[in-house]
């Protein structure tokens, strides 16, 4: 890799960041990072990501792009040992089920947005519906193709980790029937590039989160929790 100065746009809780991240960490990329508040975005992200989301990676300064998946490909890309299967059919399999992952965030996103029970439980037989077909898809252990880590496992990782917190304070039990998809998660939290993505206090953001959405899955969180 030529020498390159790196720095990722973030927020402390965006699953998008995180597989930006454990991709860094997975090719031992040294970064550097400003989180931002995306209530009150700065000017100069506004100027750099036309979206207004992040991950936005800051190449040498001045050259930035945006969009994890591309950002995950471009990291894959500069440096040996590539994250991707090197059959086609295989890495575009692979692409096809990051996809669906961010389908699965969007999901994730409706689920914890949803005001009363009926959405909730809708949008939580949809993720799990994804997953029944992951289930099925799912070759290896412990990650998704076997013993080799691959970009798809560092989008699943974030996805898993919304589950732990979940789990926590409801019964939604999500990977109950499904006992790949569960081996998997749980290989995925023992990852350190997985665990090091997220700052110790994720689980009391996250939680301080879903209070303030106001929304069904606020009312499950016990005052103990608050
Ligand atoms: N497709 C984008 C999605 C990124 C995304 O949704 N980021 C969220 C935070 S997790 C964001 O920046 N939201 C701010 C906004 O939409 O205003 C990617 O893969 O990078």
């Amino acid at each position: 890799m030529k020498p390159q100065n790196f720095h990722l746009v973030s927020h402390a809780l965006c699953p998008y960041v995180q597989r930006s991240i454990i991709t860094l960490k997975e090719k031992s990329i040294y970064y550097t990072r400003t989180d931002i508040d995306l209530a009150n975005k700065p000017g100069w992200f506004e100027k750099k990501s036309p979206l207004g989301k992040v991950p936005v990676l800051i190449v040498d300064d001045n050259r930035a792009l945006f969009e994890s998946s591309v950002i995950c490909e471009y990291l894959d890309e500069e440096t040996a040992d590539s994250l991707h299967p090197t059959d086609s059919f295989e890495k575009a399999h692979h692409r096809a089920l990051i996809e669906l992952g961010s389908a699965i965030l969007n999901n994730i996103s409706n689920l914890y947005s949803a005001k009363d029970k009926v959405s909730f439980q809708n949008f939580h037989t949809e993720i799990q519906r994804k997953f029944q077909f992951i289930e099925k898809e799912l070759s290896g252990i412990p990650f998704f193709s076997g013993y080799k880590f691959h970009l798809i496992d560092a989008v699943y990782g974030p996805i898993f980790r919304y589950f732990e917190v979940f789990d926590s304070f409801t019964e939604l039990n999500t990977f109950a029937h499904l006992p790949k998809c569960d081996l998997w998660r749980k290989a995925l939290s023992q990852r350190k590039s997985v665990q090091q993505a997220v700052s110790e206090d994720y689980s009391a953001l996250l939680i301080q989160f879903l209070i303030n959405r106001d929304s069904y899955i606020s009312q499950l969180i016990p005052p103990e929790s608050r």
